[in-house]
């Protein structure tokens, strides 16, 4: 059911070559963004005429109105389930907790006397974000972008999400129940690609948002590439991953459920154990038949996931070792499951998140950790993080200086601008100081 690498014996490579050794999905954006340059062209010229008609071809609903009523989401929020409100909402009150302490501080430092450079960060006006709808309706996801959004000051937040033909062309009631529960009433039934454009360009019934976020499908991902450069955008999320690395510590039963848990969203998901141990490899070959026999999404998700080229378990010689495959994988999410977990995981350097131990897997970071579950995939979490407050702020340095605070150090800025060539740069403050202006 799922492949094994073996790592023991020689010495590990270095870097991209020890990469290069791990599993991983082939994710082909650049492929799929020839593909969606079309319809983000259609989108442009036609506006909510070409949304419709996508939704009808992609979704299979014709809509009246792309933007959803007020009234839809004071339905669903009505019609919602008690326990999944309870759940959402404490889901939503922890998040907002972690993501309030996020926020950074207006700081101004002083340079010289009498020179500054303060640093204050804004949000962005408005953001588009994107929520899921095909095969996942995530609730949660809308939560994980929302309450960082908010909680970044973010004063206009829309939110889209694929039509449902079941449900009338609206998108699906919990999603739009969440946005009840999160106070966002600016909601559109638009999937994928369409949209991403429909934010980028805006239409006659949505305004253009200059910062599009959110997970979603290659498409979801393609199209963000599209615009990349001409609005804002988070990382491009791929299919989730799980890496675990265990000891024989161990326990092989939430080991295996932990990695099917990742496996069931996707046929493309990566679950990854990376062991020292194989006693317990064995044992959690051994577990995931039952385990996985007894969920729901087997044969469409599971069984191709976990036996997919993505997936492995990885033998190393000693935790050390694993350290450094899973520094070098750089999992979207890493669970350190071995002896002094919480050491282990301070050497961690390349993960989306990082649970400790036991009593935290991904499903609690999933829904109710408070931690944000939109994290960097595909081995961008050796560059990028995950989904935060400051991903809908921008720092702006505010500098102050006196005349004396410029004299003081103009010698050196006319030095480099003639260094490099730009004497209209040196002249801006010798004008200053009534120094003769350079003819050439
Ligand atoms: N594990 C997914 C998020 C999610 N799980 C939503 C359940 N619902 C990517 O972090
Ligand atoms: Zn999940």
């Amino acid at each position: 059911m799922i492949s094994r690498i073996d790592l023991r014996g020689d010495a590990l490579p270095e870097g991209p070559a020890l990469r290069d050794l791990l599993p991983r999905a082939d994710f082909d954006v650049s492929a799929a963004l020839e593909k969606v340059r079309p319809i983000c062209e259609a989108v442009h010229h036609r506006g909510d005429a070409a949304l419709i008609d996508f939704a009808e071809k992609f979704d299979g609903v014709r809509l009246e109105s792309v933007r959803v009523p007020a009234e839809a989401l004071a339905t669903a929020l009505e019609q919602l389930d008690p326990a999944v409100r309870a759940a959402l909402e404490e889901s939503i009150r922890r998040a907002r907790l972690v993501h309030r302490e996020q926020r950074r501080t207006t700081h101004t430092t002083q340079v010289v006397p009498g020179g500054s450079v303060t640093e204050k960060w804004v949000p962005v006006d408005r953001v588009g974000l994107y929520a899921p709808g095909g095969r996942s309706v995530y609730p949660s996801t809308v939560i994980m972008n929302v309450v960082p959004a908010q909680e970044a000051g973010v004063e206009s937040i829309a939110l889209a999400s694929p039509a449902q033909s079941d449900f009338g062309g609206l998108p699906h009631p919990t999603i739009l129940a969440a946005c009840a529960l999160l106070g966002v009433d600016e909601v559109y039934a638009a999937g994928g690609a369409t949209a991403v454009a429909m934010f980028a360009y805006g239409t006659e019934s949505c305004a253009p948002a200059p910062m599009v976020m959110g997970p979603g499908n290659i498409w979801v991902a393609a199209a963000k590439r599209y615009f990349a450069g001409k609005i804002g955008i988070d990382a491009e999320a791929g299919p989730t991953e799980i890496a675990i690395l265990a000891d024989d510590t161990a326990d092989p039963v939430h080991v295996a459920a932990d990695l099917i848990s990742q496996a069931e969203h996707d046929p493309l998901a990566a679950a990854v154990l990376v062991t020292d141990s194989v006693a317990l490899a064995d044992a959690v070959e051994k577990e995931l038949q039952p385990q996985v026999a007894a969920t729901k999404h087997i044969e469409d998700r599971i069984t191709p996931a976990l036996a997919g080229r993505q997936s492995a378990i990885v033998l190393v010689s000693g935790v050390d070792e694993g350290l450094r495959v899973v520094n070098a994988y750089g999992a979207e999410h890493l669970e350190i499951q071995t002896a002094d977990a919480t050491s282990v995981a301070d050497r961690v350097t390349n993960a989306g998140a990082i649970f400790i131990g036991p009593w935290a897997p991904v499903s609690l970071g999933d829904y109710a950790a408070g931690s944000n579950h939109v994290l960097p995939t595909g081995g961008c979490a050796c560059h990028s993080s995950g989904l935060s407050v400051q991903s809908f702020l921008r720092g702006i340095h505010i500098v102050d200086y006196t005349r004396d605070a410029l004299a003081e150090v103009a010698h050196h800025v006319v030095t480099l601008a003639e260094a490099e060539d730009l004497p209209a740069h040196g002249a801006a403050i010798k004008a200053r100081f009534d120094w003769k202006v350079p003819s050439k």
